[in-house]
């Protein structure tokens, strides 16, 4: 009996080399038209797409193509006074996924001072439960993205003291897996997103030890199809954002010469839209900001020249993460 891997073919003209402008003008000419329809129907999200095209965007050096003032205006008008916590847009509830966007647009743009510092230590430390774990927001669901999202933020604004890291990390831990990585809570399945979330904690808490680093590596680089693409867990198809989610972990763990590099970029290169800019989830499919982020910070950690440099932990340009000083932890 054989099995069927599920994987796509790249087809001979596919894109083989960085269309970078095309990317830049897609980013740029995104959101001009706010009644498009795809924009109005993002707007649940819109704190964190304006964090995908302007990481993008400063990868690229393009970031001076983005409405500087209009985008720190908006987030200032997205933080409610009360809980400290910041919305995905006006008159939407503050949630912790939009919170750490926020923050992360405003340190690229060393505009902290913009909102009420403060009122987000507030907010994110008053999501921490009992156990260590972090909700997402005042309605409760528990996952080891807003803890994630909870130490990222905090760390950002030099302010990791106002929680409870040891037990923050002692729940990241507890949703570890026989196969070294980590779900979503206690007993969930290993997925490459949450292993990115749980690593980044850990490597922000300066906790790597705790890994079981060669099991974990030894599944991540497994994630790696024939197509050169890499899939979020085993039996899935593959998906661009993974260049990042696996990625990102593989190079914390020091170990990103596991995969096959030319493979993947060749991948990564043909998920790209060379008549409409941006990248998409797999070849041919429609492009977006987010995957267009992860296929050029995913480039930069092959060591593409044309793209700055990405720190793995925070998904942010290198230069920004030197400039607050921060050092989060990878392993050699
Ligand atoms: C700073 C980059 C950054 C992130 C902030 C929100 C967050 C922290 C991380 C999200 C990590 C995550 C869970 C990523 C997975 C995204 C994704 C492709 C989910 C789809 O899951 P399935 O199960 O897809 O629908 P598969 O690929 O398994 O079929
Ligand atoms: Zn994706």
């Amino acid at each position: 009996m054989s099995f069927k891997t599920k994987d796509v073919v790249l087809s001979e003209d596919r894109p083989k080399t960085l269309l970078i402008q095309k990317h830049s003008d897609f980013l740029a000419a995104y959101g001009l038209n706010k009644d498009d329809y795809e924009f109005c129907m993002t707007e649940y999200l819109r704190m964190s797409g304006i964090y995908w095209s302007l990481t993008a965007m400063e990868l690229m050096d393009q970031s001076s193509r983005m409405p500087k003032e209009e985008i720190i205006a908006f987030i200032t008008s997205c933080q409610d006074s009360e809980s400290g916590g910041i919305s995905a847009s006006n008159g939407h509830d503050p949630h912790m996924l939009y919170t750490l966007s926020a923050v992360q647009v405003l340190a690229m743009y060393d505009r902290l001072d913009a909102i009420d510092r403060e009122g987000v230590v507030r907010f994110v430390t008053s999501l921490q439960q009992e156990d260590g774990s972090f909700i997402g927001d005042k309605w409760g669901e528990v996952d080891t993205r807003f803890s994630f999202c909870a130490v990222m933020c905090l760390s950002l604004l030099h302010r990791l003291d106002a929680i409870n890291v040891n037990k923050a990390v002692d729940f990241v831990l507890s949703c570890m897996n026989f196969d070294g990585g980590f779900g979503s809570k206690p007993g969930s399945e290993s997925h490459a997103g949450l292993i990115y979330c749980c690593v980044g904690t850990l490597s922000i808490c300066k906790r790597m030890d705790a890994l079981k680093a060669d099991e974990l590596a030894w599944w991540l680089c497994e994630r790696q199809l024939p197509s050169g693409g890499l899939n979020g867990r085993p039996e899935k198809l593959p998906d661009l954002c993974y260049s990042w989610w696996v990625m990102s972990s593989l190079s914390m763990l020091n170990r990103i010469h596991w995969v096959d590099k030319k493979n993947l970029e060749q991948y990564i290169l043909a998920c790209q839209d060379a008549e409409t800019g941006g990248f998409s989830d797999r070849p041919g499919d429609i492009t977006d900001p987010f995957h267009t982020l992860f296929g050029l910070a995913g480039l930069s950690l092959l060591g593409n020249s044309s793209i700055k440099s990405v720190n793995p932990t925070y998904c942010m340009p290198q230069e920004t993460i030197d400039r607050l000083k921060l050092e989060p932890q990878i392993l050699y």
